[in-house]
């Protein structure tokens, strides 16, 4: 591992000039596995002069060039497959095929389809009397979270790269890893000396420099609500662009013809899949009343199911947590549920048996919870699902819209009239329906206290662009 080394600055590493290092943990096995410095506000200085310099040449690079090099950096990350899973499996402690197939898969994704959607782009656009022309915004600032090590960052970048936009990334503390292997693939790829810049480092420093800098014209975070706020708070010193895709308490509705089992695997895999750690999950099932017992016993059922242990093991489907805190957070979620008088139905407090060594916690299942309730209400980033009922549809709506959120929804059903009611009046920026499949050319961002913005496709590029109307020239 790097020690020393670990900003990527105009095309190379190059040292901290300070002195202080962040330690890095397996969360499985609780060890040490390396170690980052911790960035300077000179560093970052640093890092944005370098990006700055970029901004002339690279903004006035052609479209196909940029196509040319999304699509170079897919192949050059296709390349380096087998490390990127290692890597955020040893950092996250996220199972082997999650790690393959989700978050490998969704990193991918990202540039495969920025090159897609860069193909059908329009950058200029007579309108009769004027002319639009999109240009790059200038300096983007990337602030990323722990949960998704190559997704967060890689629609991040490709969206930036598509808008000609030069960038500096502070990854999160506790997966830096997969983020400077990004690092290595943008620059084998061919991107230019100063266009992608990584400094590691304290979200107070670094994300909080960021979101401060006089020469950094966008910042795109993802992360809390809470820092999320401070970074529109500090933006606003500047008149600075700011994206934020912030958390969410989503809701999946059950319809009354839906089959159980289906609708409870769905509830499974949105509480299980990264241990729950997702700021889209569904983590409140609505479900009818009528149909209590028979969810109950199939969502059990469907938890239950869940390989949950050593992240190596490619049958495991589930792992531990981040982090002690965040094991602690989700302890102290689970007992405010028990206090507040819902029934558990799985899990509960305290380590799974066995699974002493690592962040682990029981997959826990709530019943008979209400939505006032406080962990129907807060984003607890652990697998916990509350399961509400509802008795008819217009009081399923106030139950799924009763939430300072707003990132994703999802409903489960066969009538299909009912299906697009409920898709249509959930307020938030992502609905699923039944199996509908993930589309990265879908835009991806939260209505409500979950964000302002929007990732993935084109909607993504443009948050990377400015909108100039020229008039008198057509
Ligand atoms: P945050 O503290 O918001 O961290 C996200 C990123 O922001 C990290 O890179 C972090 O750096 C940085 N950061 C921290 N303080 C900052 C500041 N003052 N200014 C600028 N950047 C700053 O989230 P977290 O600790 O990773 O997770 C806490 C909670 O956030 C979770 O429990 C969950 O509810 C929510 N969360 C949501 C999402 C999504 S996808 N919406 C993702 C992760 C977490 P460091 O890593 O160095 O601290």
């Amino acid at each position: 591992m790097r020690t020393n080394l670990n900003h990527f600055i105009n095309g190379e590493w190059i040292g901290s000039t300070g002195s202080e290092t962040i330690q890095v943990c397996n969360p499985a096995t609780e060890e040490v596995i390396g170690e980052i410095s911790s960035g300077t506000e000179e560093d970052l200085n640093k890092a944005v002069a370098a990006a700055k310099a970029a901004f002339p040449s690279f903004s006035k690079t052609s479209k196909e060039e940029r196509i040319q090099l999304l699509e170079a950096i897919a192949n050059e990350y296709e390349n380096k497959k087998d490390e990127l899973i290692d890597v955020i499996t040893e950092e996250l402690g996220s199972p082997v095929s999650i790690s393959q197939n989700v978050h490998y898969t969704m990193g991918y994704n990202h540039f495969k389809h920025a090159a897609e959607a860069l193909k059908n782009f329009s950058f200029e656009e007579n309108r009769g009397n004027h002319k639009i022309r999109k240009e790059s915004i200038g300096v983007s600032g990337l602030i990323t979270p722990w949960n998704f090590p190559t997704n967060q960052t890689s629609t991040k970048i490709a969206g930036a790269i598509a808008a000609g936009s030069p960038m500096v990334l502070k990854p999160a503390s506790m997966t830096p890893f997969a983020a400077m292997m990004l690092a290595d693939i943008l620059a084998t790829a061919g991107v230019p000396k100063g266009v992608f810049n990584l400094v590691n480092g304290s979200g107070s420093t670094i994300g909080n420099g960021i979101s401060k800098h006089p020469d950094i014209d966008f910042v795109s975070f993802t992360g809390s609500g809470k820092v999320g706020e401070k970074i529109m708070k500090n933006g606003a010193e500047t008149i600075k662009k700011v994206a934020l895709e912030l958390g969410g308490k989503s809701p999946l509705v059950v319809l009354e013809d839906a089959d159980m089992e289906k609708a409870a695997k769905t509830a499974a895999w949105n509480i299980m899949m990264n241990t729950g750690q997702v700021c889209s999950a569904a983590t409140r099932a609505i479900i009818p009343a009528s149909k209590k017992e028979a969810f109950e016993k199939a969502v059990k059922q469907a938890v239950s199911s869940f390989e949950y242990g050593d992240p190596k093991q490619t049958e495991t489907k589930t792992g531990p947590l981040i982090s002690k805190d965040q094991w602690d957070t989700v302890q102290s979620y689970i007992e405010k549920g028990i206090h507040e008088g819902a029934t558990l139905l799985l899990g509960g407090t305290g380590k799974p048996e066995d699974l002493e060594t690592g962040y682990y916690v029981k997959p826990t299942v709530f019943t008979d919870v209400t939505n006032d309730m406080v962990i129907a209400q807060e984003e607890i980033f652990g697998p916990v699902l509350s399961v509400i009922t509802y008795n008819d549809l217009d009081e399923a709506l106030e139950i799924a819209n009763d939430t300072i959120y707003g990132l994703a929804g999802y409903v489960v059903g066969k009538d299909k009239e009912t299906l697009a009611h409920v898709a249509n009046n959930i307020k938030a920026g992502q609905i699923t329906v039944n199996d509908g499949k993930t589309d990265f050319f879908a835009p991806f961002g939260g209505y409500k206290q979950s964000g302002i913005g929007r990732e993935w496709g084109d909607y993504g590029i443009e948050e990377y662009l400015e909108v100039k109307a020229i008039m008198g020239l057509s």
